[in-house]
């Protein structure tokens, strides 16, 4: 009887234990990010290859802010964005010159005025590249801007979750940033660490 009692304790406790070391495999890393005029807080984040996260955003501020990751910046933005513009006058050969002609101001005006609205700096390599992200957001917007890359874009009072699996190639340093014209050089960067 007593050493049914014992075996029984020990099944229950290594039941537990593996209970335990699954959980935890499968647990989210949720880390809180606030963004403001002009910050990020914290300021650097640290993420390991594998993980999987949920990032919480929420802007305390008094402006629109984003969230961007990536290496290089490049400040070539919104020429690209022109150039993709151009590009949906592209019409077939031979029927540019009538084009030309036959233009309307007010669809060229049109586009213009969305090129006024990209911001001015990007990064070269983008963070989320090829990652799949599960995101939910309330006065916010997760979204692929062509010339400027994956941005999160926060208004004021909003909030936003960004759940991903850290791929093992992001490994280093990469740059945090909001590239609202004027955030970044007024300090509004940060740096997200993948050891
Ligand atoms: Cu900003």
């Amino acid at each position: 009887m007593k050493k049914t009692f014992l075996y029984m304790s020990v099944l229950t406790l290594l039941l537990l234990l593996v209970t335990v070391a699954y959980s935890s495999n499968t647990d989210v890393y949720t880390i809180q990010i606030k963004m403001g005029d002009f910050y990020f807080n914290p300021e650097t984040i640290y993420l390991s290859p594998g993980q999987y996260v949920k990032l919480e955003f929420i802007n305390e501020g008094k402006l629109e802010h984003e969230f961007m990751v990536g290496r290089i910046v490049t400040t070539e933005g919104k020429e690209e964005k022109q150039e993709i513009s151009i590009s949906k006058h592209k019409h077939p050969e031979g029927m540019h010159e009538k084009h030309e002609e036959k233009h309307e101001p007010g669809e060229d005006k049109q586009i213009r005025n969305n090129v006024t609205h990209v911001h001015t700096a990007s990064f070269i390599n983008q963070f989320f590249e090829g990652i799949d992200v599960e995101h939910s957001v309330e006065r916010a917007k997760f979204m692929e801007v062509p010339g400027h890359g994956t941005m999160l874009m926060l208004q004021p009072g909003g909030n936003a979750t960004l759940s991903f699996k850290v791929p093992d190639n992001r490994k280093g340093e990469w740059e945090t940033a909001c590239f609202v014209p004027g955030h970044y050089e007024a300090k509004m960067k940060g740096k997200l660490i993948i050891y």
